[in-house]
C-alpha cells in the first residue's frame, strides 16, 4: 500500500468568524494534503470545529437559540470560508457530532477503569470567560498589568490579592476571576513527565520548530501538575457528559484534542489502524502545551501512541499586535480574496513569513507580493509565450547547451521546493521554485521567440518552445499545491489534465499545441487597491527589482515628506455630487457610484467604502474627487477617479463641502 499521511488542523472555535490566522493553517494543512497527494501518497486531512462550551452556551442563550442550533449556524462560516480558500479536506469533525462523543466517553471510561482519574476539591481562581482556573501570580500579574502600575512586584501583588485588596484578573480576558471551590475529576497528568521527556529526547521530531520544543522543554522543568478534566453541569452544561458521572462535564480542552483520534473512528477501526498516528498537527503556538504536554500523556494513558510531530507555527500580528476580535482589527480572508483572488491570497500567507515565526500583515505587502511574484515573473512567464501556443511542439530531442542549463536549474529548483515544503517551509520552498520561474523569464528574452519566428526558424522556434512549455509544466505542477486554480487552467492549456511533476523536457507529446488564454494576473494600481483594503493609498510600492531583496513586514510610521505647491497643484480635485451608488458585484467592501463632477458624462467610482456606508445614503451627497488619476481596473469594474475619506487604513468618513458648491467646482 502507499505510504500514508495525515494532517490536522486545530479545530476551531466555531463562535469566532474566521480571519486571516485560520485561514494560515488551513491553507497550510491543504498544501501540505495537496503535495503529498500529487506525490501518490494515502492522504488525509482533517480539520473541524470546537463546538462545546461557555461561550459558546451564552452566544446561543443571548441570541435565543438553543446551543445547538447556535453552532448548527455558526458553523457555516468556516464551511464557507473553506470553500472560498479551495480547501480540499477529507474530513471536518464538529465536536457536538455523535461520532466524536462516543469517542471521548470511550476515553474517559477506560481511563476511570484505569484509575487515571480521581475525584478532589479545589479551590482557585477562576475566568469564566477563559473557562479555566487561574493561579494566584497569573491574577495578580494580570490586575497589576489592569492598573498600569508599574513593575511588577509578584510579592506584594499576591500579598494584596490575599488580602481582597487587589481584584485578580484573567491574564486572557482582562476580566475579574473568582476564588470559587468545586469537586472536580482529576487526570493523573503528573505521572508521565519522565515519559514525556523520554518521548520527546527519543522523537527529536515530535516538536517543532526547535525553538518551539525547547519552550515545552522548558515548561517541562517545573513539575507538571494533574489536569482538571471535568466541569460541574450545573456551572456549565453545553459539554460531553462524564459517563461515571453525569452531574458533570468534560473539559473542553480534553474534548477537543481528542478529535483527531475520533473523527478516524474508534480505536482499531480501519481508519485509526490505517492513518493513526498522524503525521503531523499544525497548530499555532499559542496551543502548543496543550498539544504536546495535555495531549501526550492523555495519549500515553489511552495506550495510544503520539502523532508524529506537532508543528506551532507563529502568529500573524496587525501592526505588531495580535490580531484578535475584541481588538477589532482582525483580517477577513473574503476582503484579500476579492481583491486578489484566491491563489494569491494562498500565495502571500505563505510566501510573506517563514512558518514558525511571527509576522505582520499589512496591505502594502500583499500588493507589493502580488505584483512582483504574480505579475511580474510568474504570469508573465506563462503568458509570454501565449502568442505561439499553436506552434505544434517538435519530438524531444538531445538538449542544446541553453536547455541543458535551464533543465539543471529546473531539477536544483524543484528539489529545493520538496525538500522544503516536506519540512513545511513554504517560503524557502517557493524562493527555490522562483529560481525556475526566473530562469524561464531569461530564457524567453536570450533566446526571443519572437526573432526566430519572425526569422522563419521553425526548427529552433519548436525547440525553444518546448523547453517553455516543459518549464511552465514543472513549475505549475509544482505550484498547483499552493496556487490550485491558477495552476489547473495551465495544465489544461497545456493539454493535461493535472499536475506532473517529472523534470525533464520531453513529457509534452511531439505535436502538442497549446492554447492561449487570459493573463493569469493582472497588474493591480496601488491607490485603489490600497483603499480596496482598507489600507491608505500613500508610499505607493513599486515592484522590487529581481532577484526580489526580502521585505520587511513591517510597515514603519514614517513622517510625511514635505511635498512643494506644484506637486500638490498636479493632483486635480474637483466637488463630485454622487449620482447613484450599488454594490460592487464582486467584492463586498467596495461600491461602485455614478459622480457628477461638472462634465458632460458621469465619472464611475469604485470605492471601498460599502463596510461604512449603505449605497442608498451616498445619492445626492456632495464629495471630494481626484479626477486626474489614472483609471484602473478593481474587480473587473473600471474606476475613472478616486474619493477623498478621513480615517486612513479605516475609512471612517467622505469628505463633504460645508456649502452646497457646484459639481466641478475646484478644490484646491
Ligand atoms: O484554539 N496568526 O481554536 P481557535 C496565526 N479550539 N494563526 C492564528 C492566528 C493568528 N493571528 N489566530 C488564530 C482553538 N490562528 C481551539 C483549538 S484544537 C484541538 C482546539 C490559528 O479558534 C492558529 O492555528 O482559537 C491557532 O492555533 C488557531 O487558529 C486557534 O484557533
Amino acid at each position: 500500500m502507499a505510504e500514508r499521511f495525515y494532517v490536522t488542523t486545530p479545530i476551531y472555535y466555531v463562535n469566532d468568524v474566521p480571519h486571516i490566522g485560520h485561514a494560515y493553517t488551513t491553507i497550510a494543512a491543504d498544501t501540505i494534503a495537496r503535495w503529498h497527494r500529487l506525490c501518490g501518497r494515502d492522504t488525509r486531512f482533517l480539520t473541524g470545529t470546537d463546538e462545546h462550551g461557555q461561550k459558546v452556551m451564552r452566544a446561543a442563550e443571548k441570541l435565543g437559540r438553543t446551543p445547538q442550533e447556535h453552532v448548527d449556524i455558526t458553523v457555516q462560516r468556516f464551511a464557507r470560508m473553506w470553500e472560498t480558500l479551495d480547501i480540499q479536506y477529507d474530513d471536518f469533525i464538529r465536536t457536538t457530532e455523535p461520532r466524536h462523543q462516543e469517542v471521548v466517553r470511550g476515553f474517559l471510561q477506560q481511563l476511570h477503569d484505569k484509575g487515571e482519574l480521581y475525584a478532589k476539591d479545589y479551590s482557585g481562581w477562576y475566568s469564566t470567560s477563559a473557562e479555566r482556573f487561574w493561579s494566584n501570580e497569573e491574577v495578580a500579574a494580570a490586575a497589576w498589568l489592569a492598573l498600569k502600575n508599574p513593575g511588577y512586584p509578584a510579592e506584594e501583588a499576591v500579598g494584596r490579592l490575599q488580602q481582597g485588596e487587589l481584584v485578580g484578573r484573567c491574564p486572557d480576558s482582562g476580566q475579574a476571576v473568582e476564588w470559587i471551590t468545586e469537586r472536580n475529576y482529576f487526570f493523573r497528568m503528573s505521572a508521565y513527565q519522565e515519559r514525556l521527556l523520554a518521548w520527546i529526547s527519543d522523537h527529536p521530531q515530535s516538536i517543532q520548530p526547535e525553538s518551539r520544543k525547547n519552550e515545552v522543554l522548558g515548561f517541562l522543568r517545573k513539575p507538571l501538575e494533574d489536569l482538571c478534566i471535568s466541569r460541574p453541569r450545573a456551572r456549565l452544561s453545553w459539554g460531553i457528559p462524564l459517563p461515571f458521572d453525569e452531574e458533570y462535564v468534560t473539559y473542553v480542552w480534553f474534548d477537543a484534542l481528542s478529535n483527531y483520534v475520533s473523527a478516524l473512528g474508534p480505536v482499531g477501526s480501519p481508519l485509526h489502524q490505517r492513518y493513526w498516528p498522524a503525521d503531523v498537527h499544525l497548530v499555532g503556538k499559542d496551543i502548543l502545551t496543550f498539544h504536546t504536554v495535555y495531549w501526550f500523556s492523555m495519549l500515553f494513558a489511552l495506550g495510544l501512541e503520539p502523532p508524529r510531530q506537532v508543528y506551532a507555527h507563529g502568529w500573524w500580528t496587525i501592526k505588531k499586535e495580535k490580531m484578535s476580535k475584541s481588538v477589532g482589527n482582525v483580517i477577513d480572508p473574503e476582503l484579500l480574496v476579492s481583491v486578489f483572488g484566491v491563489d494569491a491570497v494562498r500565495y502571500f500567507l505563505l510566501r510573506e513569513i517563514p512558518f514558525g515565526y511571527d509576522g505582520d500583515y499589512s496591505p502594502e505587502a500583499a500588493l507589493l507580493r502580488f505584483n512582483s511574484d504574480l505579475v511580474n515573473d510568474f504570469s508573465n512567464l506563462v503568458h509570454r509565450i501565449v502568442k505561439w501556443s499553436d506552434v505544434a511542439l517538435a519530438a524531444p530531442g538531445p538538449l542544446a547547451e541553453p536547455e541543458a542549463e535551464l533543465l539543471t536549474v529546473a531539477a536544483r529548483a524543484t528539489a529545493g521546493f520538496r525538500e522544503q515544503i516536506e519540512r513545511y517551509q513554504f517560503r524557502g520552498a517557493l524562493e527555490s521554485l522562483w529560481t525556475l520561474v526566473s530562469a524561464g523569464n531569461k530564457y524567453v528574452d536570450t533566446h526571443a521567440p519572437w526573432a526566430l519566428a519572425k526569422a522563419g526558424n521553425t526548427e529552433r522556434l519548436a525547440e525553444v518552445l518546448r523547453a517553455l512549455r516543459e518549464t511552465q509544466r514543472i513549475v505549475v505542477s509544482h505550484l498547483a499545491c499552493v496556487c490550485p486554480r491558477a495552476c489547473t487552467d495551465v495544465l489544461a492549456r497545456l493539454g493535461l489534465d493535472g499536475p506532473d511533476l517529472r523534470v525533464a523536457f520531453d513529457v509534452l507529446p511531439s505535436g502538442s499545441r497549446a492554447r492561449p488564454g487570459d493573463p493569469l494576473f493582472m497588474r493591480l494600481d496601488n491607490e485603489p487597491t490600497l483603499i480596496a483594503l482598507g489600507g491608505a493609498p500613500a508610499a505607493p510600492p513599486t515592484a522590487p527589482p529581481s532577484p526580489k531583496k526580502e521585505t520587511p513586514m513591517s510597515e514603519p510610521a514614517l513622517a510625511p515628506s514635505t511635498i512643494t505647491y506644484d506637486d500638490f497643484a498636479k493632483v486635480a480635485l474637483r466637488i463630485g455630487i454622487v449620482l447613484s451608488a450599488e454594490k460592487h458585484p464582486n467584492a463586498d467592501r467596495l461600491l461602485v457610484l455614478k459622480v457628477d463632477v461638472g462634465e458632460p458624462e458621469p465619472r464611475q467610482i469604485v470605492a471601498g467604502i460599502a463596510k461604512v456606508y449603505e449605497p442608498e445614503i451616498l445619492v445626492g451627497k456632495r464629495i471630494v474627487v481626484v479626477v486626474n488619476l489614472a483609471p484602473a481596473k478593481l474587480r473587473g469594474v473600471e474606476s475613472q477617479g478616486m474619493l477623498l475619506a478621513a480615517g486612513g487604513s479605516d475609512v471612517a468618513s467622505l469628505l463633504t463641502p460645508l456649502h452646497e458648491v457646484a459639481a466641478g467646482s475646484i478644490v484646491k
